[in-house]
């Protein structure tokens, strides 16, 4: 059996304690076979050259991690630059945060040079390579070109945006052209592939040789949507264990007398916070009978601290919850609870399940994994109600949700107050199916059914 070999920017070891679900499905797919995970150890060399890093390897069971570090300049051009001040705006359709700046492209390409000479070193003739996400889209091209013949899929994990707003990329070109060095390219939803395909045959002038093969610059590849999942029943297990079940009774027992509405994210602008602020607030103007009874909790992790569009979005949450809290709240009643930092992971299952209505309202998502948590965590018998944001790539599969416009605040304002009215019957009926769905197409079915397609992609 060939060995797999996962690529991502960071490395998880699949030996610690849970690390979310695509580390604990991906450690699962390593653990089967044998296999080496590759990426950036997190570390930042001091004193390092651009384009060098030092490749750690260590042994996890039979899973080997390799890791390289990088040096001050490459993480600012590679990780700060080109991947997240770039790719990550533009590919959430958001141009106006996009910082084309000359010299990040430079970073990232020598970066991913990097990944290729470290990786060569690694590999076995049989391997089948799985790199993942934006941050490392040419790693194929530039493993081929130093003369790697093994199969390589490609894996995003957020969303592709439509041809206008992709070709705004200086060097998009250069970038979708590196996705014909793979053999196989996963997008999390058809409406992604086909963005891929109206791009590759408008601008490249790609021949569709039929179900979603392309060919261009004397390449062929196959392009396919795999929508990722959660492992639900780790999800289900973390539950029912002392953690979770400890932050449910903690939360009913402060909150009992509320109807509580739950967010929880990464602070990142592509997920709608302070739209979803407002909804809330016009939640509280149009329907009063909330008022003393409804409760926002918003968690938001600290993400990417060191990037001034983070901190500017921290600010204007900061100010918006002030602001609400100021004009609606009561000595006995705060309407939002709004926390800066992260939950514990086996906590996370409980205070989903105590939630009445969970928001998850991005502006844009690749997928949108807690919408799937919250589902999972939820007792059949009184379940919780998911409002979700059509934009999420989720929406595509959870249809039982209440599907919302995040830009429209008094729509989804409408909707909250739906979730929280909704009786009992309805609620079961939904949760049913929303279940039923991401158990069928949990994180295990994405993994086999990517790897399945990556063995069969015929190789030209
Ligand atoms: P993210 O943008 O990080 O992922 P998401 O899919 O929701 O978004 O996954 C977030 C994970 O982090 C979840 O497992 C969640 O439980 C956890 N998490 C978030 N906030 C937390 C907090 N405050 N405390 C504790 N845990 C928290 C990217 C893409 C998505 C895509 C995934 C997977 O942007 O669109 O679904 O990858 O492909």
């Amino acid at each position: 059996m060939a060995r797999l070999v996962v690529v991502s920017n960071r490395v998880a070891d699949p030996s610690q304690a849970v690390a979310g679900g695509l580390a604990v499905a991906l450690g699962d797919a390593l653990h089967a076979t044998g296999g080496l995970w590759f990426g950036w150890s997190g570390a930042i060399a001091e004193g390092g050259a651009p384009g060098e890093g030092a490749l750690h390897v260590q042994q996890a069971g039979n899973v080997t991690l390799a890791t390289v570090d990088l040096c001050e300049q490459d993480h600012a051009g590679y990780y700060l630059g080109y991947s997240n001040s770039v790719l990550w705006p533009v590919f959430h359709y958001r141009l106006d945060l996009a910082r084309f700046d000359a010299g990040y492209i430079g970073a990232y390409r020598r970066v991913n040079q990097l990944f290729a000479r470290q990786l060569m070193t690694q590999l076995l003739p049989d391997d089948i390579i799985w790199v993942h996400d934006y941050h490392l889209i040419p790693l194929a091209a530039e493993l081929r070109a130093m003369g790697c013949t093994q199969r390589i899929g490609f894996f995003l994990h957020i969303p592709l945006p439509p041809q206008p707003v992709l070709a705004a990329i200086p060097q998009h070109e250069w970038l979708m052209r590196a996705l014909f060095a793979y053999d196989l390219v996963g997008f999390q939803t058809e409406a992604d592939l086909l963005h891929f395909s109206r791009y590759v045959q408008a601008e490249a002038g790609a021949e569709d040789l039929g179900q979603h093969r392309f060919r261009a610059f004397s390449r062929t590849v196959q392009a396919g949507a795999f929508p990722i999942g959660i492992d639900v029943d780790e999800f289900a297990a973390l539950t029912h264990a002392k953690s979770a079940i400890d932050m449910y009774k903690h939360m009913k027992h402060e909150y009992g007398r509320r109807k509580l509405l739950l967010g929880v994210e990464r602070l990142d602008y592509s997920k709608g916070l302070p739209q979803r602020l407002r909804a809330f607030q016009a939640l509280l103007k149009k329907y009063p009978e909330n008022l003393r009874s409804a409760t926002l909790i918003q968690v938001a992790s600290p993400s990417r601290e060191d990037m001034g569009t983070y901190t500017d979005l921290l600010q204007e949450l900061e100010g918006l919850c002030g602001a609400i809290n100021g004009d609606f709240g009561e000595l006995d009643w705060m309407p939002i609870r709004f926390m800066h930092r992260n939950v514990a992971r086996e906590c996370l299952p409980g205070l989903y399940r105590v939630a009445r209505v969970a928001l998850v309202t991005p502006l844009r998502d690749g997928m949108n994994l807690v919408a799937k948590e919250f589902i999972a965590a939820q007792d059949p018998a009184d379940p919780g109600v998911l409002v979700l944001s059509r934009f999420a790539g989720a929406a595509a599969q959870l249809k039982e949700a209440l599907l919302v416009n995040p830009y429209d605040t008094d729509g989804t304002a409408d909707a909250i107050q739906r979730a929280l009215q909704m009786p009992l019957q309805e609620r079961q009926a939904r949760h049913q199916k929303l279940l039923e769905n991401i158990r069928t197409q949990d994180v295990h079915w994405w993994r086999k059914k990517f790897l399945q397609a990556l063995g069969e992609a015929g190789r030209t």
